[in-house]
């Protein structure tokens, strides 16, 4: 298992490498081109510059979070034959400057979804929360109010120009339900796994976040049996996953766990993320928390003993942390919270590794 650290770029994140570097036993960077429109083809000399100055730094560079998916692909247009092989020509490239993981989504229109980017916790702390409530105003409102709150940063997935026509792509979705939207991303699959095994790349899905519908969007990775139909798409190892313990947890009656423990074995899971969520007790409300199994919902050592029995051997980085003592960055991304979050996991492993 090595340990990963998210990183936005010189231009957006107020951390960097050279912070990130002490982060004890940190060796991996998982980046991403952020300027690069979502369809556009990843120029191989960008993501050498990246790969560059993240080695110069002392890290490794071998998964790109993420690769994000043209509507188009999702909504299943015509133009959607275009984007694919823009997507495949990014995969040759990234698989060319050394990249063996491209995590990616394919959740309709918005990427992770939170109704409160300041959730404030007992210890004065605070995090990122969902509360279903909210969801009950138009998405442009919930658009407006969340992007309000984020410290002048971007949300992954919100860039403007996109949200922007928010309703031309929600009439756009009408037509897609859960079968045409997992019928779209065989469609994809198809089209860019022999590229990945050609190049030796593996895909990593992430799950749905929140892993239900909202606002009528189909969702199609929420739970183990989601997971099984994803394999049987496409049975090419290539066809992977992220394991996002917070994005999985929010839903209470999944096990994440015995995830680790059906899916890590099968050789699809190359990357994982690392949080803990507290659920709050109505609908599938929660809020971020601190990785500490007390301070959340999901047993953090029950998921590093399973990540540790099927010998995982891919990265894991901490997702996101609570906003604590004053920084204010780009919300749950912080620098304090994640490297407490990453000390926290060491501890377990080193723990958990010594008593076997
Ligand atoms: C939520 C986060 C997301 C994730 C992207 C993956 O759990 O990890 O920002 O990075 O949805 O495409
Ligand atoms: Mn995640």
């Amino acid at each position: 298992m090595e340990m990963g650290f998210r990183w936005y770029g010189q231009q957006d994140d107020a951390i960097s490498l050279a912070n990130i570097r002490q982060i004890p036993n940190v060796t991996q960077v998982v980046g991403a081109l952020f300027d690069i429109p979502v369809g556009d083809v990843w120029p191989l000399d960008k993501i050498l510059d990246l790969k560059r100055q993240i080695e110069a730094a002392g890290l490794s560079f071998t998964t790109v979070e993420s690769v994000n998916i043209h509507d188009d692909i999702k909504i299943g247009l015509p133009s959607r034959d275009q984007y694919i092989a823009n997507y495949q020509e990014t995969i040759r490239n990234l698989a060319q400057a050394g990249v063996t993981t491209i995590c990616y989504n394919f959740m309709p229109i918005f990427d992770w979804v939170r109704t409160n980017l300041h959730y404030p916790l007992a210890d004065g702390s605070t995090a990122l929360a969902f509360e279903e409530r909210y969801t009950q105003k138009a998405p442009e409102e919930i658009i407006h109010d969340v992007q309000s709150q984020a410290n002048g940063y971007v949300l992954p997935g919100w860039e403007p120009d996109r949200l922007a026509e928010v309703q031309r792509l929600f009439t756009a979705y009408a037509d897609v339900d859960e079968a045409q939207l997992t019928a779209n991303l065989k469609y994809f699959l198809d089209a860019i796994i022999p590229v990945c095994e050609e190049c030796h790349v593996q895909m990593a899905m992430h799950p749905d976040d929140p892993p239900m519908p909202i606002f009528g969007l189909p969702r199609i990775y929420k739970n183990a049996a989601d997971m099984r139909a994803i394999v049987a798409l496409n049975p090419s190892p290539m066809n992977g996953f992220t394991i996002c313990t917070g994005s999985l947890g929010e839903n209470p009656a999944n096990d994440v766990p015995a995830i680790i423990r059906e899916f890590v074995p099968t050789g699809r899971v190359p990357f994982v993320h690392a949080r803990n969520i507290k659920h709050l007790g109505h609908h599938q409300d929660f809020h971020e928390s601190g990785h500490l199994s007390k301070d959340g919902s999901l047993d953090m050592f029950a998921i590093m003993q399973a990540l540790h029995d099927t010998d995982f051997d891919g990265i894991i980085r901490p997702d996101h942390g609570r906003d604590i003592w004053g920084e204010q960055g780009r919300p749950g991304y912080g620098l304090y919270d994640r490297a407490l979050g990453i000390a926290y996991l060491n501890g377990l492993w080193e723990a958990i590794s010594k008593t076997k």
